[in-house]
């Protein structure tokens, strides 16, 4: 489809939510690699701006019951924050806006889905950390935002993408790509199944503590890449955005996908491996935040997983690439 078909069809997508004032324009946005993101600017600049989002529902099967997710969650920090003087919940939480029928989503034609959120204005994220002030204030945004949804029974939450962070379920769809083999890929990739395979052992930690009753299930962010923290004009921390994939989890997930990200000084898809340094400075600024936030209510032994999950996840991640890489390329969009 070209652009201009493809602009029609989102102002008449946007026209069916409750959007105010009309719309000057359109702009492909963000870097994500599932949903696709839409920027419509308002022609009246005192009026919002908004976001519009297919969500991809090949991926979030349930998406009625991803959106009641993130309306459970949005509402339960909105009204903590309301109480908490010199914050502002229309900054520091995303807004849904709904339909003008009130419904939180809409599905076209195709079977698409759609959802819009209130655009909040003069922020930006990044890809890569670039100080340890940075990193300290993402380490304080993940705690607060698990802090403030500590009280949110996770039970409340529907499983979005069921054994997202399942370890032993991953690997039996590696193994089971690794036999299938319908690319014809696996030759050029023995190496890095080998170097994943010889590490198998050491990384069922965290589900076999969590199995056994010894960790909480708490609502967890499940996706806590740097770039999913929105700044302010002045770098400090606004709001955390991409809830889909919020649901019950361990904490230890959280802190592991963060740290992989903010401690890596080149991009999570650089070619060029001896780019690929840890930042150790960073990874204390990110613990120090989020401790300072966290601490409270996590017990000992979750304060002890952290850092289980922060060997789990990157190799968790590896897994994740790399069958997708072997079933074809469904599931990640890829740049190269
Ligand atoms: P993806 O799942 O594709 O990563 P995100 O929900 O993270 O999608 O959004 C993509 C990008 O859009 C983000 O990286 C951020 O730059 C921007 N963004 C998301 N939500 C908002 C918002 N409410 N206000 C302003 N920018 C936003
Ligand atoms: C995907 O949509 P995005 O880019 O925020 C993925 C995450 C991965 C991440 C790796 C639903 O997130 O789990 O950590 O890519 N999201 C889903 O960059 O699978
Ligand atoms: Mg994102």
């Amino acid at each position: 489809m070209n652009k201009n078909s493809t602009n029609k069809q989102i102002e008449k997508i946007a026209s069916l939510f409750d959007v105010e004032g009309s719309i000057a324009a359109i702009e492909s946005y963000g870097s994500g690699h599932i949903n696709d993101t839409f920027y419509l600017k308002n022609v009246d600049t005192t009026l919002p701006d908004y976001l519009l989002q297919r969500i991809n529902h090949t991926i979030f099967k349930d998406v009625p019951a991803l959106m009641q997710n993130v309306k459970t969650v949005t509402e339960h920090l909105r009204e903590k924050l309301a109480k908490i003087e010199g914050s502002d919940p229309e900054k520091e939480v995303l807004t849904i806006i709904p339909l003008k029928n009130g419904q939180l989503y809409y599905q076209d034609e195709h079977g698409n889905y759609w959802r819009m959120y209130l655009f909040l204005k003069d922020t930006h994220c990044y890809d890569l950390v670039e100080n340890e002030a940075q990193a300290y204030s993402a380490g304080q945004a993940f705690g607060k935002f698990q802090s403030l949804l500590s009280d949110l029974d996770a039970a409340l939450l529907a499983d979005t993408i069921p054994n997202f962070h399942n370890i032993e379920k991953r690997l039996e769809r590696f193994q089971a790509a690794i036999d299938a083999d319908i690319m014809d890929r696996k030759k050029e990739v023995i190496a890095e199944i080998d170097f994943l395979n010889e590490r198998r052992g050491a990384m069922n930690a965290v589900l076999k503590l969590g199995q056994g009753g010894r960790l909480p299930l708490r609502v967890t962010h499940n996706d806590t890449k740097f770039n999913n923290v929105l700044l302010d004009k002045n770098d400090r921390v606004q709001c955390i955005i991409d809830l889909d994939t919020v649901m019950p989890g361990y904490v230890a997930y959280d802190f592991g996908d963060a740290i992989r990200t903010i401690i890596n000084k080149a991009p999570e898809d650089e070619k060029d491996l001896e780019k690929v340094k840890l930042n150790i400075p960073f990874f204390e600024a990110y613990t120090k935040g989020y401790l300072q936030e966290a601490a409270g209510f996590l017990t000992e032994l979750e304060i002890k997983s952290l850092m289980l999950g922060v060997l789990l996840i990157p190799y968790m991640q590896a897994v994740r690439f790399l069958t997708d890489y072997l079933e074809g390329d469904v599931y990640y969009k890829i740049g190269f």
